[in-house]
């Protein structure tokens, strides 16, 4: 493990940074880095065009992994681990840094965000908890039922079914978390964007009317897709709370990598899996792929959809 060295005062300053739910900035907000979703507080400056994440251990042997893998590309580099005020981190690229006020978007992709062991855990040692029932009714007062509200609590996998169910999740195989726009303004509010017109909808307000940068995005995206249908690692995988980093600017440079293995886990030997078959307790599925193919699709439709309009203007043709 690396062991950081004493920091240079040159790294003092950079330290000094504004932490916000979401965004830390330093450099004089021109290297943003934004935390869109996944656990609050987790994640540090690292070296000049590094984050550091929180370790954990099994996103770690998944990186090792990934770093052998034909996926590699596709996944911020893993730079080893470092200390750093006695707490361990894994050290992975800033994916952030080639671009000049990036819009960002992260989607969680697959059909489920819980692991199959941890409904096991669930049935074996139920815990109530009431910050989830507090996020539930939030979002919907009507979904608790009278024992949860008697209880002002719920376990874990009923919030995350719940969870998956109101989003898109469940029946699109991805869901939008988090959102950061060029101007800063960032927002985590889709708990219920749910059917593909409002998935629309977001995609739209996040990438705009330009049909090149839906491109560029498909484009990555399909390359991703077909990696990941040879790749040793994603076969050998079960892949829950994943999530698709998109990131554009206003060069119109634009990419797409895959994050978050924390809950990447191998798969028990004597299963397959293929990413898009329906998932019933025991298959392992996850749905990723089912949720890939869902959103090409929607962002094909739209680049379409901009480039008809564009035809229509450019030859001069009536709207209907
Ligand atoms: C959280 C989200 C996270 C999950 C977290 C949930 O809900 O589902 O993925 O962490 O569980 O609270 P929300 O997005 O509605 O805020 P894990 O994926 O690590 O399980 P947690 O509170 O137990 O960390």
């Amino acid at each position: 493990m690396i062991q950081l060295k004493k920091q240079s005062s040159w790294k003092k300053i950079r330290n000094i940074v504004h932490w916000s739910p979401f965004i830390q900035q330093f450099k004089k907000n021109r290297y943003p880095w934004i935390q869109l979703a996944g656990h609050q507080g987790n994640f540090q400056a690292g070296e000049p065009g590094a984050v550091l994440k929180k370790y954990d251990s099994r996103e770690q042997k998944a990186f090792d992994k990934l770093m052998k893998d034909v996926l590699r590309s596709y996944v911020p580099e893993y730079r080893g681990d470092v200390l750093k005020n006695n707490e361990k981190y894994l050290q992975l690229q800033d994916l952030l840094c080639e671009f000049d006020s990036p819009c960002v978007m992260d989607i969680k992709m697959g059909t489920r965000t819980y692991l199959e062991e941890e409904l096991e855990k669930a049935r074996e040692k139920p815990k109530l908890r009431k910050d989830m029932y507090q996020k539930m009714i939030e979002v919907d007062p009507s979904a608790p039922t009278e024992e949860e509200n008697a209880q002002g609590a719920i376990i874990k996998p009923r919030y995350m079914q719940w969870r998956d169910e109101m989003s898109s999740s469940t029946h699109l195989g991805f869901r939008i978390e988090g959102i950061k726009k060029m101007d800063g303004a960032s927002s985590k509010n889709f708990k219920k964007t749910k059917t593909p017109e409002e998935v629309k909808e977001a995609l739209k307000h996040f990438v705009g009317t330009d049909p090149e940068v839906y491109s560029r995005y498909i484009k990555r995206l399909k390359a991703i897709r077909v990696t990941q249908e040879s790749s040793e690692f994603f076969s050998a995988h079960e892949i829950i709370g994943s999530s698709l980093l998109f990131v554009h600017d206003k060069s119109k440079q634009a990419s797409v990598w895959m994050i978050d293995f924390g809950k990447t886990n191998p798969l028990p030997d004597h299963v397959k899996v293929n990413h898009r078959n329906l998932w019933v307790e025991g298959n392992h599925e996850d749905g990723y792929l089912f949720g890939l193919d869902n959103l090409i699709s929607i962002l094909e439709t739209i680049e379409q959809e901009l480039l008809s309009v564009a035809e229509r203007e450019n030859s001069n043709i009536p709207c209907e």
